[in-house]
């Protein structure tokens, strides 16, 4: 398969204030697009990789460990979803039922908001936290670089960039302001749901 890079579902000054038309700029059509073409190089057409589907080959990746095609096909996985994990309006405590459900089983909507954060603000460098859904039960987990959930044994179902490049211009080094406000302001709540399958 060879991997392209999705368009963002929205338009790049659509998530500002919170996210800037720059940060999109940036982060979509440079950093994305490095994990794209580095992925195509690493585990694209010709390699042994090729004709799986991105979610096994984050699998077979990790179990491999075989870094660049952990960072950068992970990478790319983790970047097509956090583009549709955030929606102009965003946010709220609404949820819908069946993610309703699952935060209900291990507490409320404000522990689940501060144990996500948590996670970001206490990832050492760069990396990603996450909601994923593990044996039926919904985890706040926080994974290094490009690793995401799929490679330890659960479902993503939400993710944010920790990375530098995510928050920097917009937030300069206050990444526990950004991850409030992302969390506040951009979730799309719909697709996380969607995620749940
Ligand atoms: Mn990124």
């Amino acid at each position: 398969m060879t991997f392209k890079l999705p368009e963002l579902p929205y338009a790049y000054d659509a998530l500002a204030p919170y996210m800037s038309k720059e940060t999109l700029e940036f982060h979509h059509d440079k950093h994305h697009l490095a994990y794209v073409d580095n992925g195509n190089k690493f585990a694209g057409p010709g390699t042994k990789y090729d004709g799986k589907s991105i979610e096994d080959i984050c699998k077979e990746a990790f179990a491999a460990k075989d870094a660049p095609v952990i960072n950068n096909i992970g990478q790319h996985y983790n970047h097509i979803h956090f583009w549709k994990w955030m929606k102009k309006g965003g946010g709220g405590k609404k949820l819908p039922g069946k993610l309703e459900k699952l935060v209900g089983e291990i507490g409320s909507f404000d522990k689940v908001r501060a144990d996500f954060i948590a996670a970001g603000v206490g990832q050492f460098g760069s990396g990603w936290a996450w909601l994923a859904v593990k044996d039926g039960k919904l985890e706040v987990q926080k994974t290094p670089n490009g690793e995401n959930p799929l490679m330890h044994g659960a479902k993503p179902i939400l993710g944010v960039d920790v990375w530098e490049h995510s928050y920097y211009i917009d937030y300069r080094n206050a990444r526990p302001k950004y991850l409030e406000a992302w969390f506040d302001n951009l979730v799309n709540w719909e697709y996380v749901e969607e995620m749940l399958g």
